[in-house]
Parts: structure tokens; sequence; C-alpha cells
């Protein structure tokens, strides 16, 4: 690095030091807190997302967002190359930045870094870098900061996409370092077409009216519900109602976090929905659930969730792959990844379709990683954040049995199939979950199967469960391994969490410190609500014994 280069970067680090006694730590998905600690971090992930693409020579995003969080907070993700989220190597560097309290730190930190990574800034491409935000008030501000940690290493080219959801972002991304088409517009274009190419291949005679007429969709009061009307626009075969469109407080009362944790019906929606197919999305449309309103259950709803959601995907595309009778030289691998969050019954299902599951800790950096793995590659938290994987051996395999079955057998079921997969490898976002892409995989596949979301729902019937979180003086005090379902420290935590679930027929539970709230999160899973709730309650308490400020648990 350069004395004219560590120059800029000092001068603008004057109009953003670190606020005294703030400590950020790159989380689940990036930084959050509440926005107004967040300009300094948020000009240094500028920097940091400038070095990223000097170093992959590729295009890199930049989201400010706080996605399900309360609206007085607000964050900053990183989409790589790929369309995925940052490479983890590069978190404890996030971190080190963040938390640079003087600019020859900074510069320090940052040399030190260019030199480890081998980073030029004379490569044959200079940075660059895409711009979004969701509607948060705050998200104006935090870009200008992005926008002058980016400027700060020379030569960088800084793009504001304007109000985008995070998927969408992560999918221009990723389009963009393909060479593809990449544009807004682009990613509506591509997500309707597939939409109606899966609607175009329903089998004759299927039932697909009893899926239900209209979908009621609740935004969050975020940026999904405009990208949805726009979506609207190009399905003319989709009736929507968009609902929480930003009369609302963001994620407050509504949502898809609010909807899967409490279990109840969000601002809005009421007895006249009554079993009627709805959705919710999250603050920046990266999560989906869907629900329904019973009939006689006050403000209770039944919850469809991500675990539901991933073994729709599931079904589908095991059918479709059946109907493929793949040839003796090529059988695709077809894999799911949960986290321990996925209700037990889910699990039991995957398994008696005859998938493997793989586990991985909460993130879906974490579940990405390993669904590449395999050669479809289907990933979800039980919150509604998740995709579908196709690997590239994969697709070009399903091209050229299109082609060949083409010229076969034009218009086969087996044709029909491969047209399939391919349509919905171009409807899901293969960057990172996408609630709006999911949502329209969702649509298709019922009106395929001809299912109400009743009958979906039906799948499998859900263990009663219950979350908690307790507010404590210090989350990083518990650390967890195997998935985060044993709690390591602090010492004997364990041990009587254990004790606990022992009292309990088909009980589990465990802790973790979230990465996106400043709180432990607690989960029970049991053989009735009661049971699920006394014991996550129990737990909850225990954490407040050993590390709370005497709260304890609220939901
Ligand atoms: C983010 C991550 C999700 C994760 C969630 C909750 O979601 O992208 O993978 O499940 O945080 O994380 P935690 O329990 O650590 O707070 P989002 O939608 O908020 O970006």
């Amino acid at each position: 690095m350069n004395a004219n280069q560590e120059s800029l970067i000092v001068a603008a680090y004057a109009k953003f030091p670190v606020p005294q006694g703030a400590k950020l730590s790159y989380g689940t998905s990036g930084f959050r807190a509440d926005a107004l600690i967040l300009e300094s971090t948020v000009f240094r992930v500028g920097i940091l997302a400038a070095l990223r693409s000097l170093k992959t020579q590729s295009v890199i995003g930049l989201m400010i967002t706080a996605s399900h969080n309360q609206v007085s907070d607000n964050g900053v993700k990183v989409a790589d190359p790929s369309g995925g989220m940052l490479t983890q190597g590069w978190e404890p560097f996030a971190d080190a930045i963040a938390n640079a309290a003087t600019p020859e730190e900074l510069v320090k930190l940052i040399g030190e870094f260019v030199k480890k990574e081998n980073i030029s800034f004379d490569g044959p491409k200079q940075a660059e870098i895409l711009l979004g935000r969701d509607t948060r008030p705050s998200g104006e501000s935090l870009l200008e900061a992005a926008k002058q940690g980016i400027n700060s290493i020379a030569g960088s080219l800084a793009t504001d996409m304007g109000l985008v959801t995070t998927p969408q972002l992560h999918w221009i991304v990723r389009a963009r370092n393909k060479g593809l088409k990449a544009t807004e517009l682009d990613y509506f274009e591509q997500l309707s077409s597939s939409f109606r190419c899966l609607i175009d291949l329903i089998p004759n005679g299927s039932k697909s009216g009893e899926t239900g007429d209209k979908l009621i969709v609740d935004s969050a009061n975020g940026v999904g519900a405009e990208k949805l009307e726009n979506l609207k626009k190009m399905l003319d075969s989709l009736v929507i109602e968009v609902r929480n469109s930003g009369e609302g407080i963001l994620n407050e009362g509504v949502g898809a976090d609010y909807v899967q944790k409490e279990k109840v019906v969000p601002e809005g929606f009421g007895p006249t929905d009554v079993g009627i197919r709805c959705a919710s999305l999250d603050g920046d449309a990266d999560r989906l659930v869907y629900f329904y309103v019973p009939s006689d259950t006050g403000n209770k709803i039944v919850l469809v969730d991500g675990d539901k959601i991933l073994t729709l995907f599931a079904i589908f595309v095991k059918e479709q792959l059946s109907i493929l009778d793949s040839d003796d030289s090529y059988h695709p691998r077809l894999g799911v990844v949960q986290t321990a969050y996925a209700n037990g019954a889910s699990t039991d299902y995957i398994k008696q379709l005859g998938l493997q599951v793989v586990f991985t800790a909460t993130g879906v950096k974490h579940l990405h990683e390993e669904a590449e793995k395999y050669d479809i590659g289907i990933y979800f938290e039980a919150n509604g954040h998740g995709t579908i994987l196709f690997s590239e051996s994969f697709l070009s395999w399903l091209e050229i049995r299109n082609s060949d079955l083409s010229s076969k057998s034009k218009g086969s079921e087996q044709q029909k199939a491969a047209l399939r997969l391919l349509a919905v490898s171009k409807l899901i976002n293969q960057a990172v979950g996408d609630a709006l892409s999911c949502l329209l995989l969702v649509e298709a596949i019922l009106q395929h199967m001809g299912w109400s979301i009743q009958k979906w729902n039906e799948l499998y019937q859900d263990l009663p469960s219950r979350q908690l979180k307790v507010k404590v003086a210090d989350r990083t005090a518990v650390t967890t391994a195997n998935a985060e379902t044993v709690a390591v420290k602090p010492p004997g935590i364990q041990e009587v969490i254990n004790a606990e679930i022992a009292k309990y027929p088909r009980g589990r539970s465990f802790i973790r410190p979230s990465g996106t709230e400043d709180v432990i999160r607690v989960y029970a899973e049991a053989s009735t609500q009661e049971a699920a709730d006394s014991l996550a309650n129990s737990v909850a308490k225990l954490v407040d014994k050993y590390l709370g400020l005497g709260l304890g648990g609220s939901g």
C-alpha cells in the first residue's frame, strides 16, 4: 500500500471514528446494531468490500439492512463474487478493522492484510461494488458512509442500486460475475418466465384449482412489498394480495420472524382470512414462511415454516428425478441441510423420503457451504431462510438429457421432468435464500400437486416447540459445539439443561448466542405444547441464573 493510498484512508477515517464503548463483531449475517452507532462500521465494510473486489477481480455487493431486526437497528452484509455471503476467512479482518480505534491502527491492519492476501492495487480491474439498501430510515446516511469507505480505496467504483431486497442484490452480483443479464428487470423477467414455464408443465388432470384462488402476503412493512407488486404485474395466473406494505412499522407485529416465533396472526390479518393461504416475508425479503388462520383459535395461526417449504421442494425435486430416471452412468446426489432449529418431525419425514440430512450451525453461510457438496442441495432454516443449489455438472447433464429427449421423445413425461428441473434452477435464487423466488416455487409446486395449504401442512405434524430469548450481560459467554446442540461454555450449563430435558417425553432443547441480536436464544421441543413451553421456560431460567440480568426469558 503506497503513501498516497494510506493518506486517503486516514483522511476519510476522520469522519468515521468508532463510537466510544462500542464493540462490534461480524455476526450470523454481517454487522448489526443500533443504527446510531453503525456509521464507522459501514465505512470500514466499504473498504473491505473494495479490497475483496480487488482480490477477486470481481464485482462485490454491499447491502445495508438489518433484515428481521427492529427498525431502529441497521446492519451491513457483503455479497461475494458467487453472490453468496462473504467468505468466512475474511470475517476476523472485518472484526479487526471495525474496532480499530485510531487511523494509524486502521492503516496498519489494512496494510498487513493486503500483504497477507497478496492484494494488488494495480490489477487489470479496479474495485467495483454494487450498493443496496432496505427501507430503514437510517439506510441513506449509512449508504453514504459505505460509499466513502469504498472511495477511500483509490480508483474504486461504487454503483448505487437503490432500494432492493437483499436476495436481489446477491442475484445481481452473481449474474454480473457470470456475465449474464443482471439488472433488476432481468431478475423479475427470469423469475416470472421460469414460473410460467413450471405452470405450463403442470400435468393434465392435476387438480391445481384445489390450491385455492388467492395468496395473501404480509410484507413486514419492508422492501419486499414494492418488489412483489412489480413481480405481480408479470404473473397473470397468480392472484396475490399484498398487505403490510409500509403503512405500519417495519417488522413490528408483522413479518416472517414475528409469525414464525410467535405463531399468531400478524397485523392486518384476522377472522376474515380464515382458511386462506397466507405468507410472510421479513424486512429484507430473504425469509419466507406460510400460514393460515384456522377457524376457532383466537389469534393463533397454523404455521407452515421453512422446514415444510424444504419438504415440499424435496418431494418435488425427488419426483422429477425419479420420472427422469437417470441412466446408469449418472446418479445425481440430492441432499438436505438443516440446523438444530429444524423440527424433529421434519427431519424424520425427510429421512423417510430416503434423503440424506446434514446439520450445520445457524446462518445460511454455513448451510450454503454444505449444500454445495451435492448435485442438488436443498437447505432451509426453520425461520424460512433457504434455497436450492444445482451443481454445474448436474445442469450440464440435464441440458444434454433434455436435448436428447427432445429429439427422441419430445413432450414425453421424461422430457417434461427435465424441463421442470431446468425451470426450477432458473426460478430459484441460487445465490442466497430469497423469499420472492421461493414463494413462486411454492406456488408452482402447490398447483402442480393440486394441494391446498392445509393438505401441504398435513405432510407431517410438527412436534410442539417454543423459542425464547434471554437478555444477558455478555452473550459471548456462551459457546457451542456439534452444530450448536451442545453448550460448551459456561461450564456446567449443558449438564443442568440435560437434566431438564430428561424430564420431558421427546424433549429436546439447546441454547446459542444470537448473531443478530444481543440475546441468548433458547429452543425447546417436546410431545405437548405445555411441555415445550415449560421446558423452554426452565432452560431460559437456567440461562438467566448462569449469565443473566435477572429478567427471565421472553418470546
Ligand atoms: C440472519 C441469517 C439467518 C439466521 C438469522 C438468525 O437472518 O441470515 O441465517 O437464521 O439471522 O440469526 P441469529 O439467531 O443468530 O440471530 P436475517 O433474515 O435476519 O438476515
